[in-house]
């Protein structure tokens, strides 16, 4: 374990996929490996991309990638896809719209589906960001399909937030789930070269009218993905709201935000595992469930005897 850690930290591609795979498989080493990698984390940027399937995410993604790179910085894609069943290296699509960098050495991709991550596809995201973190990378590019709750979670790790939509979706503000919209800390219409580009445009800034005002108001970016024209406007903003999060203190806060769920849900998982632990060991459910099946006990102060027992209640 030793030796995966050293050789992450130096930079070896094999040791972060291997690692993300732990994760993934919430191997029994896993949370050693977290914690004595966490120091190292803390300096990557998150970007999260979401949008329809088909509205151009990896696309958007190859040619922001291809412009970080440009500016010499080094990128891990996370590809997130809550109905695959596949996990492990790229989706052969997503490979192929990414290949254009599948020989720099500074380029990370990984997909990610339901298979392994056991502790929910969010949370295995989650770990896996904090891997390419403590990998050296300096953005972290998260692009998620679906319009569910699932990438609505994925999501809560992004520092900066696309929401991609595009035009011929119908009217595109009503097919995206409200929950989405209000992610957005940027809206891309991509596909900005076919008919109705214009008609998103504007129906989203009429959303946004709508709004009340903050320091903030998303901006609403034409790009063409296929040609990478108007990206480097989008990377621009992307750079601005990072700016403004920094300047105003946010990124800080909706970092520790972040992390006080995240020590929730460790604490959340630890307790269950120690009272249903010890429950087991102790032999006594069955007892106080035949209790509770002839109403001499009901459940809750069965529930909270059972807890009272272990953790020292207030
Ligand atoms: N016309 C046009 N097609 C695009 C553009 N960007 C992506 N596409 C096409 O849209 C399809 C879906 O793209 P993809 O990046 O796989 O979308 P994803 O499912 O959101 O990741 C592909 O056939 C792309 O070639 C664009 O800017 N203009
Ligand atoms: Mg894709």
């Amino acid at each position: 374990m030793n030796e995966l850690i050293q050789q992450l930290l130096r930079g070896e591609r094999r040791a972060a996929a291997r690692m993300i795979s732990l994760v993934e498989n919430d191997d029994a080493h896993k949370n050693e490996l977290m914690s004595r990698i966490y120091p190292n984390t803390g300096s990557a940027y998150i970007i999260g991309i979401t949008g329809s399937p088909g509205a151009g995410k990896s696309s958007l993604t190859d040619k922001l990638v291809a412009e970080i790179r440009q500016l010499g910085l080094k990128v891990a894609i996370i590809a997130v896809d809550p109905t695959s069943p596949f996990t492990g290296g790229a989706i052969l699509g997503d490979r192929i719209r990414m290949q254009s960098h599948a020989l720099d050495s500074e380029v990370f991709i990984r997909s990610m589906g339901t298979r392994g991550s056991l502790g929910g596809l969010s949370h295995a995201t989650n770990e896996a960001v904090k891997v390419l973190d403590a990998f050296d990378k300096d953005i972290i590019v998260i692009e998620t399909v679906g319009v569910g709750q699932s990438e609505l979670d994925i999501m809560h790790a992004a520092d900066t937030t696309l929401v991609v939509l595009t035009p011929g979706a119908g009217d595109a503000i009503q097919t995206i789930k409200a929950g989405i919209m209000e992610i957005a800390d940027i809206f891309v219409v991509n596909k900005a070269d076919l008919d109705g580009a214009d008609k998103v445009k504007a129906e989203t800034e009429a959303m946004l009218d709508m709004r009340t005002a903050s320091d903030w108001r998303p901006p609403v970016m034409p790009v063409v993905s296929l040609t990478g024209s108007g990206i480097k406007d989008l990377w621009g903003k992307i750079t601005e709201h990072r700016e403004l999060l920094e300047k105003t203190g946010r990124l800080d806060e909706i970092r520790k935000a972040r992390l006080r769920e995240e020590v929730r849900d460790i604490l959340e998982h630890e307790i269950k595992k120690y009272v249903w632990n010890t429950v087991e060991a102790s032999g006594e459910m069955d007892a106080i469930l035949e209790k509770v099946a002839n109403r001499e006990l009901d459940p809750y102060t069965a529930a909270k005897n059972i807890l009272a027992e272990r953790v020292k209640l207030k």
